[in-house]
């Protein structure tokens, strides 16, 4: 008779899951040990570059990930990307080892003591077999809960002596419907509210482009030849930001938002929570006059919205068929926004400059990954997203996402044939959150150009300290870094650039290299307004 272990990677293998990211004890060695031929470990050297790159990975293939971690201990030190992998929507399955079920009662070593609780708020799932021969079975279902909509991670927990029982199960192998319907018996009366607005907003959020809504929601702007907002804080684009119709970023808080909303009688928005908002800004949600209309794949997102009418429908669907319900309107056409002013010439590399410069050099077919706070809106307007699929970035606020992500999507290219330029934009500060990201860079030989914005600081706190009327805030300057010497440890080449005629020429060396290059940017460390220039200054005054 087979044994766990074999009927696991059997199913792993019907459910074309060879390829495990993780990071691994003694608790994980009785499951993987003869490994396969046919699978692959992408070993990493801290569970969060683990979760952070298989998660980056499921986002630019459209792929399930399983992710491999070492009992408490591992499953502890991944939190931080659990969670983004939950606000990201990541199908991704999580399996850890537990201590032999002989001694579990006592409490040894390497025991997870709650295993079902310690993922609890990030995870869809959480299970622990009550018997060997389940272990299959209870990755099947933990596959069918993954990859449903909303997708995210859940958690196994897998006793390691378990593998070599013997299993006389094999598990049904079962296709799950991974996207919801988007039908015209519910979504006509969207269509007739869209038809009938005089001036209607929409905003599109990620999980258009993850239902492959990028064409449908193009063809649903064209017809209402409206205004198109991004959601805030989105870790990838549901439109082109490149589009005569994009006009930004709604800001991330309150007020703004009201005020954005003003002049129009009907905003859709499509794939994304309404809204996520920090900081605090008081206000009303809505201009008076004006009615809010969401469609998202997401139960919790729909019941947790706190005005507006909900749709349970699957967003890139819905995209496509509102399209073609909607009349073509007769609006003028929207002229596209002033491109962004290029940069004055000063004696210290800015931002905006960098944007800019790479902007001119960079493939148009590349891809970039973000993790740079405080200057995210510079970065926007310099290098808006044209494609589907080319722009990643975090949707939960925890740092320590940015480095692995870039690894991941480059490996997410190289195998599916791609070529492509994956260009990965790092603040300093949240660069050293998982700097072992680096190492994986290397030894997959990723395609990677790092810019890494040297400001010596945590800029963006700075700014929440203006806003929040928090003055003398200790712990926000991060001086004697060097993040080329980090990475040069860690197998990737590397150069420092601190002056603005230097720029060009660095640039142009980083995105020739072949495999990951880490250029160290030095620059202006002046913060700026939290909500924009013209956005409230202070919390209090909101
Ligand atoms: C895991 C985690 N720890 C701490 C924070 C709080 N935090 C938010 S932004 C930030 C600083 C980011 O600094 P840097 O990457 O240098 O970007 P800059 O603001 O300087 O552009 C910190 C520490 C966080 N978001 N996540
Ligand atoms: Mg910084």
């Amino acid at each position: 008779m087979p044994s766990v272990r074999e009927v696991l990677f059997d199913l792993m293998r019907d459910l074309q899951m060879t390829t495990i990211f993780g990071n691994i004890g003694s608790t994980e060695e009785p499951m993987l040990k003869d490994f396969p031929k046919d699978f692959r470990y992408i070993l990493s050297l801290h569970e969060s570059v683990a979760v952070a790159l298989a998660d980056a990975y499921a986002q630019a293939s459209g792929k399930v990930v399983h992710v491999n971690l070492h009992t408490a201990a591992g499953s502890g030190n991944a939190m931080g990307s659990i969670e983004t992998a939950w606000y990201n929507r990541t199908p991704m399955i999580i399996t850890a080892g537990q201590q032999t079920r002989e001694m579990l009662l006592l409490e040894p070593l390497l025991t997870n003591k709650n295993p079902l609780l310690q993922a609890a708020p990030w995870v869809k799932w959480s299970y622990e077999p009550a018997r060997a021969e389940d272990v299959p079975a209870a990755f099947m279902r933990a596959y069918a809960t993954a990859v449903q909509a909303p997708a995210g991670p859940v958690y196994l927990s897998l006793p390691m002596d378990d593998m070599d029982k013997e299993c006389s199960r094999y598990p049904a192998k079962r296709k799950i419907e991974r996207r919801l319907s988007a039908g015209e018996d519910i979504l006509a009366a969207v269509a007739d509210a869209l038809a009938n607005a005089k001036s209607p907003l929409l905003v599109f959020g990620g999980a258009v482009d993850q239902s492959d809504g990028w064409d449908g929601a193009i063809a649903l702007a064209e017809k209402t030849r409206c205004e198109v907002w991004a959601a805030p804080f989105e870790g990838r684009p549901g439109f082109p930001e490149t589009h005569p119709q994009y006009r930004g970023a709604l800001l991330p808080a309150i007020e703004p938002i009201c005020k954005q909303f003003e002049g129009h009688d009907l905003v859709l928005v499509i794939g994304a929570p309404v809204f996520r908002y920090y900081p605090y800004a008081a206000g009303e949600y809505l201009p008076a006059g004006t009615r809010l209309i969401q469609i998202t794949d997401s139960a919790e997102e729909c019941a947790r919205a706190p005005v507006g009418d909900s749709y349970l429908a699957d967003p890139g669907r819905a995209c496509a068929l509102l399209a073609t319900l909607v009349p073509q309107s007769d609006r003028q056409a929207l002229k596209p926004m002033a491109p962004p002013e290029v940069p004055e010439t000063r004696d210290i590399i800015t931002p905006d400059f960098v944007f800019h410069t790479l902007a001119r050099l960079r493939p148009e077919d590349s891809i970039i990954t973000h993790e740079s706070l405080s200057n995210a809106s510079s970065l926007k307007k310099h290098l808006p997203t044209k494609f589907s699929r080319s722009f990643f970035s975090l949707f939960s606020g925890v740092l320590g996402y940015g480095l692995p992500a870039a690894v991941g999507v480059a490996l997410a290219e190289k195998d599916s044939g791609g070529k492509r330029k994956v260009i990965s934009l790092q603040g300093d500060g949240a660069t050293q959150y998982v700097i072992q990201a680096f190492w994986n860079a290397a030894k997959e030989h990723a395609n990677i150009l790092f810019i890494i914005l040297k400001n010596r600081e945590y800029s963006i706190l700075k700014s929440y300290g203006e806003y929040l009327d928090a003055s003398d805030v200790p712990a926000l300057d991060i001086t004697g870094i060097d993040t080329v010497m980090l990475a040069r440890g860690y197998g990737c080449e590397g150069s420092t650039v601190s002056k603005p005629e230097d720029l060009e020429a660095a640039i142009k060396l980083g995105l020739s290299h072949i495999g990951p290059y880490v250029l160290q940017v030095e620059v202006d460390p002046t913060s700026l307004p939290l909500l924009g220039k013209d956005g409230p200054k202070k919390q209090k005054e909101a």
